[in-house]
Parts: C-alpha cells; sequence; structure tokens
C-alpha cells in the first residue's frame, strides 16, 4: 500500500480534421451559430454534428524508450522542440516533446525513481501577446504524489532554449495504477505550448495483475486547429478568456480512428482529456461505460455510468464490455454546454468495430478492496474559501490574478494535516480547478452536471482536477501529506491559468 494511503487510513473511521464530414469552425462563440450542419447522421440537441468517416486502426502513443538497466530506476530523454507531424493527413509543424503526437507515454512503478533528461530544443519564437516569451519551458509531471521543491515537480524551474537539466521524482508514495500525464508548466506560455502538441501519458503501473488480461488502450483526447501548416496562433484576448478549442479533434492523435474488439470482450480504456478548453461528455451508443478508477487510484468496484464527463485535465479508467452483437458503435461526445447556454456539438470520437469470435469475459466484481472514502468529522478541520473569478482578460482566485511569487493568492498549509477547500465558482462558465502535489474527494458539488455530482460524492474516488460548475460549487476533502515545498493550484483552461487563475500552495512553509 502506498504510504499516502496508509497516513490516510490513520483518519478514516469507516469505509464506507478536414477530413470529409467534419465541421470548421473557430472559436467557441461559432458553436452556438452553427445549428446542424455537418457530417451528419446524427441530431445534435443545439450544438451541431462533427461525425467524421472511420479512420485508420487506432494506434496506442509511441512507448518512451526507458535508458536505465538498473531496477528500480527509470530514466527516460525528454526533449521539447518543434517537429513535423501528420494532423489528419496535413502535415504540420507542432510543438512536441521527441518529435510525436501525442508525446510518448512514460511508464514506471510505485517505488521507482523516475529520473527525465530534460532539453529544451524549442526554438526562439518571441513573445506572446500577454507579453510572455514563447520560447521558455518546464515540465510539470501531472497528477503525480511527489515532491514540489528541488529537482522534483518545482515549478519554479524554467528552460531556456539549448538549456537542458535533469527531473528526479521519488515515486515511493505514488499510488499505483494511475493515469497520470506531463506537460509544460512555465506561467504565461503553457496555453500555446499545450495547444501545439506538448501533452503525454504518465502511467503507474498496477500492482496486481487483476487487470492485466485485458487489452488496455491509452487514449489522449486532444483538438487543434491548423493555420498555415502550424498550430492557430493566439491573437486576441478572447482566444484567453474563452480558451481554444480545435475543429480537429483526436483520440490520440487520429481523427476517429477504428478500434476492433470481439462480441463479449471487455477492454480497459484509459482517457485523459489533455486538451485546452475542450470538455467531452463521453457516451459510447449502446454500451455502458463501467468505471474503475479516477486520477488518483482505482475504485473499489466498477461504477456502471452511460456518460462520463471529463473537463480539461481529468482522466478516467473504465472497462468497456462489448456487446453480444457485431457491429459498430460510436464513442461520442455529447453536447455540453460549458459556458453560458452555448452547445457543443455531438462528436463522433472514435468507431468500436464489434466483430470476430465471441468471447466470455466478464467485469470482476472487485477492483480495489482498499479504496474508501474518507470519513471525518470535517468541520474540525481548516477551512479555505476560493472564488474563482473573471474579468477585464484576466482570470482570479479571490479577487487576484497571479502574476508572479509576489502576487498571487497564497494558501499556507501545515504539512501531515487534512483540509476542507470551498471552490466557488462566481463566473458564469465552467472551471476545472487543478491542484499539485495532493490528490482530493469531492464532498459536495453544487450546480452543474448530477451525473458528474452523484458519482464524484458517493464513490472512493481521489481527484486532482475537479469541474466547478458555472455559478456553482465544490467543497473537497484535502490531505496535506508526505511533501513540503511550494506548489500550485489553478484552473485547467490552460487559457485561464496564463490568465492568472492560479494560486500558490505553501505546504509546511514551502520551500524553492
Ligand atoms: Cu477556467
Amino acid at each position: 500500500m502506498a504510504g499516502k494511503k496508509i497516513t490516510r487510513r490513520e483518519f478514516i473511521v469507516g469505509s464506507a480534421i478536414g477530413t470529409a464530414g467534419a465541421v470548421t469552425f473557430g472559436s467557441a462563440l461559432a458553436h452556438a451559430a452553427m445549428r446542424g450542419g455537418g457530417g451528419g447522421g446524427m441530431g445534435g440537441s443545439g450544438g451541431g454534428t462533427i461525425n467524421p468517416p472511420p479512420g485508420a486502426p487506432f494506434r496506442e502513443p509511441l512507448e518512451m524508450v526507458n535508458l536505465s538497466s538498473v531496477p528500480g530506476i527509470v530514466e527516460v530523454a525528454l526533449e521539447a522542440k518543434p517537429a513535423q507531424v501528420s494532423v489528419n493527413g496535413t502535415t504540420a509543424t507542432l510543438l512536441t516533446y521527441n518529435g510525436s503526437y501525442p508525446a510518448p507515454t512514460i511508464r514506471a512503478r510505485r517505488g521507482d525513481i523516475l529520473r527525465i533528461r530534460f532539453q529544451n530544443n524549442l526554438p526562439e519564437l518571441g513573445t506572446n501577446i500577454l507579453g510572455h516569451d514563447r520560447s521558455m519551458t518546464n515540465l510539470h509531471t501531472h497528477g503525480l504524489h511527489v515532491s514540489p521543491s528541488g529537482i522534483s515537480d518545482n515549478m519554479m524551474r524554467m528552460f531556456a532554449p539549448g538549456q537542458d537539466g535533469l527531473y528526479e521524482y521519488d515515486l515511493m508514495k505514488q499510488e499505483a495504477g494511475t493515469l497520470n500525464f506531463y506537460h509544460p508548466h512555465l506561467h504565461g506560455n503553457v496555453a500555446e505550448q499545450y495547444w501545439g502538441g506538448m501533452a503525454g501519458a504518465l502511467v503507474i503501473e498496477d500492482e496486481t495483475p487483476l487487470l492485466s488480461a485485458f487489452d488496455t488502450h491509452t487514449m489522449i483526447l486532444k483538438d487543434i486547429t491548423l493555420s498555415g501548416g502550424a498550430p492557430e496562433p493566439y491573437t486576441s484576448m478572447m482566444d484567453y478568456m474563452h480558451g481554444k478549442e480545435g475543429n480537429t479533434i483526436m483520440v490520440s492523435g487520429q481523427v476517429n480512428p477504428v478500434l476492433p474488439i470481439r462480441p463479449g470482450q471487455v477492454q480497459r480504456w484509459r482517457i485523459v482529456n489533455a486538451s485546452n478548453a475542450r470538455f467531452y461528455h463521453l457516451s459510447l451508443e449502446g454500451h455502458t461505460f463501467q468505471v474503475i478508477g479516477t486520477e488518483g487510484g482505482l475504485l473499489d468496484k466498477p461504477y456502471p455510468l452511460s456518460k462520463v464527463l471529463l473537463s480539461p485535465g481529468e482522466r478516467v479508467d473504465l472497462l468497456v464490455k462489448a456487446s453480444t452483437r457485431a457491429g459498430a458503435y460510436r464513442l461520442l461526445a455529447l453536447p455540453y454546454a460549458r459556458q453560458g447556454m452555448m452547445s457543443s456539438p455531438t462528436i463522433t470520437l472514435l468507431t468500436m468495430q464489434c466483430g470476430g469470435t465471441a468471447a466470455k469475459d466478464t467485469i470482476p466484481s472487485v477492483i480495489n478492496p482498499n479504496a474508501s472514502r474518507a470519513v471525518m468529522n470535517t468541520a474540525t478541520l481548516p477551512k479555505r474559501s476560493l472564488t474563482l473569478s473573471m474579468g477585464q482578460g484576466r482570470g482570479y482566485i479571490n479577487g487576484i490574478s497571479f502574476e508572479g511569487m509576489d502576487h498571487t493568492f497564497m494558501i499556507d498549509s501545515a504539512l501531515g494535516t487534512y483540509e476542507v477547500w470551498e471552490i466557488t465558482n462566481g463566473s458564469g462558465m465552467d472551471h476545472p480547478f487543478h491542484q499539485h502535489v495532493n490528490p482530493c474527494q469531492v464532498l459536495s458539488v453544487t450546480g452543474g452536471d448530477a451525473g458528474y455530482a452523484s458519482f464524484l460524492t458517493t464513490a472512493p474516488a481521489w481527484k486532482d482536477t475537479v469541474l466547478v460548475p458555472k455559478w456553482g460549487k465544490v467543497t473537497m476533502l484535502v490531505p496535506v501529506m508526505d511533501y513540503g515545498g511550494t506548489a500550485m493550484f489553478h484552473c485547467h483552461i490552460i487559457e485561464h491559468e496564463d490568465i492568472g487563475m492560479m494560486g500558490v500552495w505553501m505546504i509546511g512553509g514551502g520551500m524553492m
């Protein structure tokens, strides 16, 4: 068991693009104007449809090569650089890690030391419209319960073009069986680098063989709009206020890939929303998802859900048991209004092609017997109130727009304690709230999608990114465990982080 969880349990009382059929539109504002257009076949409930024809067979993201032969050490070389990539058949120069899109998947185990030899080979790119240098970068291992200090997950580091350095993460207390990811995290230019392609999966392997028999797929949901053979540039503050949504919507770099499955077969799908601002209200035609894990670990049992809402930064681990009836079933993103009344289109993300010899797989009834909801008297815990808001081209937490360590809302937390954070959304758009280092459990959700709220307030789900609905509120139980240092919390609509919807978390006094 992870030390993190043992510590928690001391407190636990009970257990409780461009293809034919694809529709092109520029900004979120355009969604409202688009009614019933597109490749058709489905009537979207307000936002139209994006229904490209089935594409090539689904391909897993590339795997990162482990350069270490020493047991217990995973060492990889990670290079940020521009590279020519085929985006749905169109060659474009994207910002990449190691030249691939999406970036290669890093795999490690709990207890490993993960070393990332990092090299910034981005060219000089000048200054963006927020006044930040586009060429500087750094690295965040999103979801890892590791130190935020030194050469670990330290957001204070930065790399100029040509600079290199070592990141090293002690995975001693990291939960097993988790899908995390990595991406840049340098305030003011993250949105452009992330939009341009810099994101990859970071898997901490399971510790039991329970799920190893199931075919497992890593699905990275990412969208982009190309312009002149490059990612469409950020040209106005509206790009930052709305967050960019692309007209080419991909699963692990492919538009509507075809995933074979046998009738009755069970597959494990691990899905990360690595899009800047697009939400995915997932649904699989003719099937129910069996949700078995969230960001912070595997759940006690499968939770049957017909729809899974995944906001930017969130991940879900699920089992799909194919119908006994052969045929094509589409993985869809259903219409969802993340701001105001404007619904997104219905989007075909992937086609599950069911056929061949029938399988007799069964969904396990127990997944992780150690998973439980933390139950404690929250009334006695320190309470933090955070209000997210937008205005004048900036994002705010408690009225302060992050500009640097000397201009930010700050939380000082004692190490080895629990806190209750109440996050209020004082704006008419949804904000996915992400805190580094320590995953939380959701105590209550006011507003937004009822299914999302009921799942997260009943399942023993650990979360590092939680959707705070427009004009709504989320309260969460936050363990402050194992690692002191200076960490961050922010909106994971990446543009909102860049315009200041971020704060600093001083844990145990903080450290640089
Ligand atoms: Cu936001």
